[in-house]
């Protein structure tokens, strides 16, 4: 956590409002493996990150709530009593969705301000969208007393973005940044919320991830695709989620589904063992299996899920190129966006220079290369 941009918002709060604030600080997110997967009632293997959104939140006697995005150089005037969702794609509607859904289960607050930054690359696939749900969650519940449980909170936040965002997200995102823990990736159900905190050490590799730096305009709509497929999959066979679905029973619709359609639910099953497979070889140190499960999985989303493209593509050939590497694939939604790679220590430089000079070299553009480190989840700071 950076305390660098903790002064930043705190400053920028007390010189707008003249007034102290609550401040929270919620992560973003890494998965190790398990992407698309939550929707559809498996597994995932999140971990939250050292970087986030800090939010400064305090109460408010005017007749309307203004909230302040230090990045965007943008502010949102509310009105609590009408809470509609803006057309355009903005981060307002993540605020907006936030107070709607708090104000739906018939919590009662009074007028804010609020004022907050982030860290995290927008667009990476590290989740900055739930790092500020759960922010701005959290900060209402404990500036306005609510009561709320983190588990409501992660729901809320999730709603939030189903109803006012236009995205039928999982939970993944918001569970990670709300419950992950320093040096700890969570395997979490997501049929049950049962998660168990599995250390990870790596011995001499490093979590590695490239940002290809292109997110495609298919993010959303493919996203929503991609869901859309599932819950077809699962009527045609009468079933509550792909969960509960084995191959056998997937098999009986091939007949009557597209070929396409047909590896998507395989890719899901698939993914499901392979989220299981993982977390036992890390609790095993056995990296060399994580890392081939890692590329498994990149071949199942690209080949079969479909959510990769030519630059996600690119980096996971490249890393694999590599000998330092043990293990690539993309990460998050899709269609752009980051990709996670196991690299071994020693040969981090090189790994670096080899990837961006030959990113740049086929896509004359930058890719970013960082290091993560696993942290808190949601809290407050101050
Ligand atoms: C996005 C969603 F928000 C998550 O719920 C999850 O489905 C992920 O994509 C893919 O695994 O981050």
């Amino acid at each position: 956590m950076s305390k660098k941009l903790i002064n930043k918002v705190e400053k920028s709060f007390i010189s707008e409002f003249n007034t102290n604030p609550l401040m929270i600080f919620s992560p973003g997110r890494i998965n190790l493996i398990g992407e698309h997967t939550d929707y559809n009632n498996g597994f995932v293997f999140p971990a939250a990150i050292d970087k986030g959104i800090v939010l400064a939140i305090e109460k408010s006697d005017n007749n309307y709530s203004k909230v302040i995005s230090i990045d965007m150089h943008e502010e949102l005037i509310l009105n609590l009593k009408n809470l509609k969702k803006i057309k355009e794609n903005t981060w307002k509607n993540y605020i907006i969705g936030v107070i709607a859904e708090i104000l739906k289960k018939g919590k009662e607050f009074t007028n804010f301000n609020c004022v907050f930054a982030g860290n995290i690359p927008v667009g990476s696939g590290l989740s900055s969208s739930a790092a500020l749900e759960n922010s701005l969650a959290l900060g209402c519940n404990e500036l306005f007393n609510l009561g709320l449980s983190k588990r409501e909170l992660i729901h809320i936040s999730q709603k939030a973005e189903h109803n006012y965002v236009g995205v039928n997200c999982g939970i993944m995102d918001q569970y990670a940044s709300m419950f992950g823990k320093q040096g700890h990736a969570i395997f979490l159900d997501c049929k049950t919320l049962n998660s168990e905190l599995v250390p990870v050490h790596l011995t001499d590799y490093e979590v590695i991830l490239v940002n290809s730096n292109v997110k495609h305009a298919l993010a959303e709509s493919g996203y929503n695709d991609r869901y859309a497929v599932c819950q077809k999959i699962i009527k045609l066979l009468n079933k509550p989620s792909l969960r509960a679905v084995s191959i056998e029973e997937l098999n009986t619709l091939k007949a009557k589904i597209s070929e396409s359609d047909y590896k998507k639910g395989l890719y899901v099953l698939q993914e499901n063992e392979r989220v299981v497979a993982c977390k036992n070889a890390l609790k095993d140190n056995d990296i060399k299996s994580v890392g081939e499960i890692l590329f498994q999985s990149h071949i199942g989303q690209s080949k079969m899920y479909d959510i990769s493209c030519v630059e996600l593509d690119f980096l996971v050939e490249t890393a694999k190129e590599n000998d330092s590497v043990i293990g690539s694939r993309m990460m998050g939604g899709g269609f752009g966006g980051c990709t996670i790679n196991l690299v071994l220590k020693k040969d981090l430089q090189d790994f670096k220079t080899k990837v961006s000079t030959r990113y740049k070299e086929k896509f004359n553009k930058d890719c970013s290369i960082y290091k993560v480190k696993l942290g808190d989840g949601t809290r407050v700071i101050k």
